[in-house]
């Protein structure tokens, strides 16, 4: 899988993308990420990629002339998949992270000030995409969320394909609690089923764990199809 992120902030990408699964599964050649300079796209001789908005109002609104060209130039012939992070976009979900895993070429824009000129969703954007809603300073934390969230469902990437199955989301329930040695720390002590050895008991424990966390944190995925 290959990203391409279009941003006027290359550096923030470098210790996100340098450390642990995200540095590895590059290394091992299964995701690569490559950071482009906005700037370096644009025509004006200040560089600028922003501009005043017709019709007034506050801010400034990201230009379309370095886009366009930064995304042209970076597709070249490939069939990418141009996505533009937004809050107004389609909310990112472990639904659509397996969806945009898929693909071969995603080519991710990160915006900045106080919004994008439409053109650019109209005409160079495949997919606006949100990781959720608030709103941040800039589109590189929520390139970073997606790629992030992407690449650990490319085989390979995390060497343990079939623990993805039941992780959470897959099933609209929330994960039961975990514990780990030592099974009385300080005077807590873990769940006697846990040590009973009985597995029945244990799976059923689990299921009844997560069914009452997902109630009482997020009783809105019960309501969920799947
Ligand atoms: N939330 N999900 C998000 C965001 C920053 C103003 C447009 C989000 O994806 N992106 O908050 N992005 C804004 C800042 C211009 C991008």
């Amino acid at each position: 899988m290959k990203f391409d992120v279009i941003t006027i902030f290359s550096e923030i990408f470098k210790p996100v993308l340098n450390e642990s699964i995200l540095k590895r599964a590059q290394d091992k050649g299964k995701v690569k990420v490559t950071v482009h300079d906005l700037r370096k796209f644009t025509e004006d001789k200040h560089r600028k990629v922003d501009d005043r908005p017709f019709g007034g109002g506050p801010g400034m609104v990201m230009t379309p002339q370095p886009i366009f060209d930064a995304v042209k130039k970076i597709k070249g012939k490939s069939k990418a998949k141009v996505i533009l992070m937004c809050p107004s976009g389609k909310p990112l979900t472990q639904k659509l992270a397996k969806q945009l895993a898929k693909n071969k070429h995603l080519i991710l824009i990160c915006g900045h000030y106080e919004g994008y000129d439409e053109r650019i969703r109209e005409r160079v954007v495949d997919e606006a995409i949100s990781i959720g809603d608030y709103v941040l300073t800039g589109g590189e934390l929520p390139a970073l969320v997606l790629i992030d969230s992407v690449s650990r469902l490319i085989p390979g990437v995390l060497g343990r394909e079939s623990s993805l199955e039941d992780e959470s989301f897959e099933r609209n329930l929330l994960e039961y609690p975990q514990y780990t040695r030592p099974a009385n720390f300080r005077g807590i002590k873990i769940p006697n089923v846990l040590l009973s050895g009985h597995h029945l008991a244990i799976k059923k424990w689990r299921e009844d764990q997560a069914y009452i966390r997902t109630k009482k944190y997020r009783p809105d995925l019960l309501n969920k199809k799947q």
